[in-house]
């Protein structure tokens, strides 16, 4: 547990989710065991191995396939002897093969992994067949580094504290007591520094921890430590001057808060019949809707083969929908700031970020909170425990109309399904949760919370206004910044072929055809190619964008599809030649649309971590390829624009934002029509 007391928030997050699952090693034997024997006793059955029984294509790699894997990779000999595993997740099979399966046939199992040989640092990726058990392709990818791993975190710490020239920025401060510091790990990004190309980076920045539990409160401004993992040494100490470590503490645990307010009374949520959702492996069904699920390390919570029950049959809607990518730059120019861009998906794979969720806080009552499973970086599993929750909620009124003329109400109440996780990022903690709605409705809702990134700034610093951030306590300022995140969107509506059509509504022009000048229109028009189909918002047009099938109609002949419906949105604010804006072009517009690729997974690139840009979403548009009637996938970039309130801290008030996805014509009628009261 020392190790843990001084461990960085990112290093406290992966290091607890350790001792979490060797904690929890025992108790899950004992309850695995003991739910066997009453399966025993129930069905008849003969007790088979401890293996996770697999039951479709998409289903995630169980630990006895990540070790299979990684056995095959270890004994081909394509991979040097000290490479590390980075990530062994699915290779999902092809689309057409997920789609031709039925119950009981066989399914292809392949492993994709990353792995580093960091003593040369040298990156390797491939497949390996489970089935085959043969190692398909293993290819050395050059300039790649791959995101952060656990290994990196063990080591940073204590190269950083024990350099020379950090311990002497320290002393400078008055700080000689290293063990208080919190040594917070930052990707490096890539400003084209020369000393900088060809290694593994990270940043470390400085916080005096001493006995407080928020050491973002007392932050040690101006000393970045630019450390080299392959050398395991620090490069370089950028130290831009002195300013005071803050001396308030700003704890948020119920104690150092002090004076509580009185609780409101109970408020329960019971199910007395249970929950209305089935669980079927990773598949879910509720209230029309089907779907599967999988907690990816990198995407977080990933959605595939999304449909809604109408007329008998199940529709499909999505085949995939992930978060492909976020990133959050600062707007700060100063030298501990500029270089602060984290790709939290790319650099930090943000899945495998998941905590542990806490029933009553995190989630209601009623959640049922679902395990998943990870490689770890020797090959073996990790359990990521109660990581997943899934439950109900009251959705107010779905629809109500009362006749005047007889005082009839006819009203309905909604119910909603969530399914979501949160993930801790240092300072930062983000909720994403899947909602479905009972009239066909699909919501991302993303929940921003944690602590501000903060700055140091001089105690007298209150009455000034700082241009790059806002002064939020006694010598510690928030800096600008943004959150931009992207979605890969991979709707299948009715369908592969698909056509993505954008709306814009527009005030006719006042004449023959509009006398009184009231008239406005909405002109629908597809996107045909790549090169037209990046796409940014526009409020005086109400700019909205249709996926649609144009051969499947609804029951009025209209052609069935779904409306991106969008939520909060901002430009990016980082100059268009800016290292963060080259690395992350999927911020240049709101929409893309592109060909299906299913390589073409992360809008940033595979390789985010040091990547000196111009990968993902802007390379491959420029195929142009065709998009009219075929099998297309939409991303939608969506940014915060987060100006901090001294509300905001020492903790963040939970912040929504996210998007819809919305029948449009998809159904012939309110689908929610058939909801009894
Ligand atoms: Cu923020």
């Amino acid at each position: 547990m020392d190790r843990i007391s001084t461990a960085t928030g990112r290093e406290r997050v992966l290091l607890m989710s350790l001792v979490e699952q060797s904690r929890s090693l025992l108790v899950a034997v004992l309850t695995r065991c003991l739910l066997a024997a009453v399966f025993l006793l129930l069905c008849g059955q003969s007790m088979l191995a401890q293996t996770t029984i697999l039951t479709h294509p998409l289903d995630p790699l169980s630990k006895e396939e990540i070790g299979a894997a990684s056995k095959l990779l270890k004994e081909s000999g394509k991979l040097p002897a000290n490479a590390r595993f980075q990530t062994i997740v699915l290779n999902e099979p092809p689309k057409a093969e997920v789609y031709a399966f039925k119950p009981g046939d066989a399914f292809r199992r392949e492993a994709f992994f990353v792995a580093y040989d960091r003593a040369n640092n040298k990156t390797f990726d491939g497949v390996a067949d489970l089935r085959g058990q043969r190692v398909v392709s293993v290819r050395e990818v050059p300039d790649a580094q791959p995101s952060i791993m656990l290994d990196d975190v063990l080591m940073f710490q204590s190269i950083v504290r024990s350099d020379p020239e950090w311990q002497s920025a320290m002393r400078k401060r008055g700080i000689t007591e290293f063990g208080k510091v919190q040594i917070e790990m930052w990707s490096a990004g890539n400003f084209g520094f020369p000393e900088e190309q060809g290694k593994r980076l990270f940043r470390g920045l400085s916080y005096l921890r001493e006995d407080s539990r928020n050491p973002y409160a007392r932050p040690i401004e101006g000393v970045i430590a630019v450390v080299d993992m392959n050398a395991r040494k620090v490069l370089k100490v950028v130290d831009s001057g002195i300013v005071p470590v803050p001396s308030a503490t700003a704890d948020v645990d119920e104690k150092s808060v002090g004076q509580l307010r009185e609780a409101p009374k109970p408020l329960q949520i019971v199910q007395p019949n249970g929950a209305s959702f089935e669980i079927r492996g990773n598949e879910i069904r509720w209230q029309k809707w089907r779907f599967r699920y999988a907690l990816h390390p990198r995407e977080g919570l990933v959605l595939y083969t999304v449909g809604y029950e109408d007329g008998g049959k199940v529709r499909p809607i999505l085949y995939r929908a992930s978060l492909s990518e976020m990133v959050v730059p600062y707007g700060d120019p100063s030298a501990g700031w500029f270089i602060r861009n984290a790709f939290d998906e790319g650099e930090f794979a943000i899945g495998r970020l998941a905590i542990p969720l806490e029933a009553k806080t995190d989630v209601p009552d009623n959640a049922t909170l679902l395990d998943a499973v990870f490689s770890n970086e020797g090959g073996g599993a990790l359990d990521a425990k109660r990581a997943i929750a899934i439950y109900e909620r009251d959705g107010g009124v779905s629809w109500k109309h009362v006749d005047y003329m007889t005082n009839q109400n006819q009203s309905r109440r909604a119910r909603q399904l969530v399914i979501g996780i949160f993930v801790v990022v240092g300072n930062y903690d983000y909720g994403f949760n899947w909602i479905f709605y009972q009239d066909g409705t699909i919501e991302q809702e993303v929940l921003l919370t944690g602590v501000m990134a903060t700055k140091g700034v001089s105690p007298d610093a209150q009455q000034k206004h700082d241009p790059y951030g806002h002064v939020v306590a006694a010598g510690v300022a928030a800096p600008h910044h943004q959150h931009f995140f992207n979605y890969r969107l991979d709707f299948d509506v009715d369908g592969s072929a698909n056509t993505v059509v954008e709306q814009n509504t527009e005030t006719l022009a006042q004449g023959k055809d509009n006398p009184y000048g009231n008239a406005f229109v909405m002109h629908e028009t597809p996107l045909r190619r790549e090169a037209e189909a990046q796409r940014s918002l526009n409020l005086a047009t109400h700019r909205r964008w249709r996926i649609i099938n144009p051969t499947a109609k609804n029951g009025l002949g209209q052609a069935t599809g779904y409306l991106l419906f969008t939520g909060e949105n901002s430009v990016p604010l980082p100059g268009e030649n800016s290292a963060v804006r080259r690395r992350a072009g999927f911020m240049n517009s709101h929409l893309w649309v592109t060909q299906y690729e299913p390589d073409e997974r992360y809008a940033a690139g595979l390789y985010v971590n040091q990547s000196k840009g111009g990968d993902g979403l802007t390379k491959w548009v420029k195929q142009n390829r065709e998009l009219e009637n075929k099998d297309v996938v939409m991303w939608y970039s969506f940014g915060v624009t987060h100006l901090p309130r001294p509300e905001d801290y020492p903790v963040m008030p939970v912040h929504k934002a996210g998007f819809k996805l919305m029948p449009v014509g998809f159904f012939t009628r309110n689908p929610a029509l058939d909801l009894p009261k």
